[in-house]
């Protein structure tokens, strides 16, 4: 078994809660204001969330539920525009402090870095995205704890392809039995087991009932020492939240 060198992030639904009351709301946003009478409700969003991507995650919706709409002569550009106004919608909610990280997140990545662990962001969604959320979560200056930021458009198959992850490898010249992966998906851990690498799961009200049989361990989140992690999967561990310690266990298969 190879050292751990370097954790890989997923960044929606992992580092926080981004989908339903952030993505989700901009979308809506975006259809707004182009006049659109598009609505994704809570419910129709969690069927979206099967296609990963904001582009081809509007793709699948005119596809599927909007096959009468006249489509315009360069659909691309249609597509790409509303995402565009999506996305600055989206920066606009991280902007507020909207979303804040999910419980144990920053002390997990502060811990990291302190025993010189790298650090990568291994995402689909759009790289604007990801800077803003650091930004305005952790601390001004803190996409610089990441030596990659790997998403969006930068490979040619999102998730659950393992592309992205096989483009952070091949970036950052490690193995994957190098790395762990954080993920909250079952399109998440698709890509990271097909890429050969150890994922350890936190789920979400999205994702909580989805396949993770591939995953090292599933918990509820990282936790922090006044909110107690719950493993649903994985060996118990004697403390109450994630460390490097419990996450080296795992790593290690001890776990
Ligand atoms: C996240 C996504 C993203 C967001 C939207 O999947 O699918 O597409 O929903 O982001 P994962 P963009 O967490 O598995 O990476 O609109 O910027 O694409
Ligand atoms: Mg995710």
């Amino acid at each position: 078994m190879s050292d751990l060198q370097a954790l890989l992030f997923d960044v929606d639904g992992t580092l926080a809660d981004t989908e339903r009351d952030g993505h989700r709301v901009s979308f809506n946003q975006a259809f707004e204001e182009e006049g659109l009478d598009w609505h994704w409700d809570s419910e129709l969003y969690l069927k979206l969330l099967a296609v990963t991507g904001g582009k081809e995650r509007i793709r699948h919706y005119l596809d599927q539920y909007r096959p009468e709409f006249p489509h315009p002569s360069d659909l691309d550009d249609f597509i790409a525009r509303l995402h565009q106004i999506k996305t600055r919608h989206f920066a606009d909610i991280l902007a507020t402090g909207g979303i804040p990280l999910r419980p144990g997140v920053g002390r997990l990545l502060q811990e990291a870095r302190g025993q010189g662990v790298r650090l990568a962001i291994t995402t689909t969604t759009t790289p604007a995205n990801v800077t803003a959320l650091l930004e305005h979560t952790l601390a001004p200056g803190s996409s610089d704890w990441f030596e990659l930021i790997a998403a969006g458009d930068v490979v040619p198959h999102k998730k659950p392809a393992p592309d992205i992850y096989f483009y952070a490898l091949d970036k950052m010249g490690l193995r994957a039995d190098q790395c762990l992966a954080f993920e909250d998906s079952g399109n998440g851990i698709r890509a990271s087991s097909a890429a050969g690498i150890k994922t350890i799961i936190t789920v979400n009200d999205y994702t909580r009932h989805e396949d993770f049989s591939d995953a090292a361990a599933v918990l509820d989140c990282l936790g922090e020492p006044d909110r107690p992690f719950t493993i649903i999967k994985g060996r118990p561990w004697q403390g109450t939240y994630a460390t490097m310690n419990y996450v080296r266990e795992v790593f290690a298969g001890d776990c």
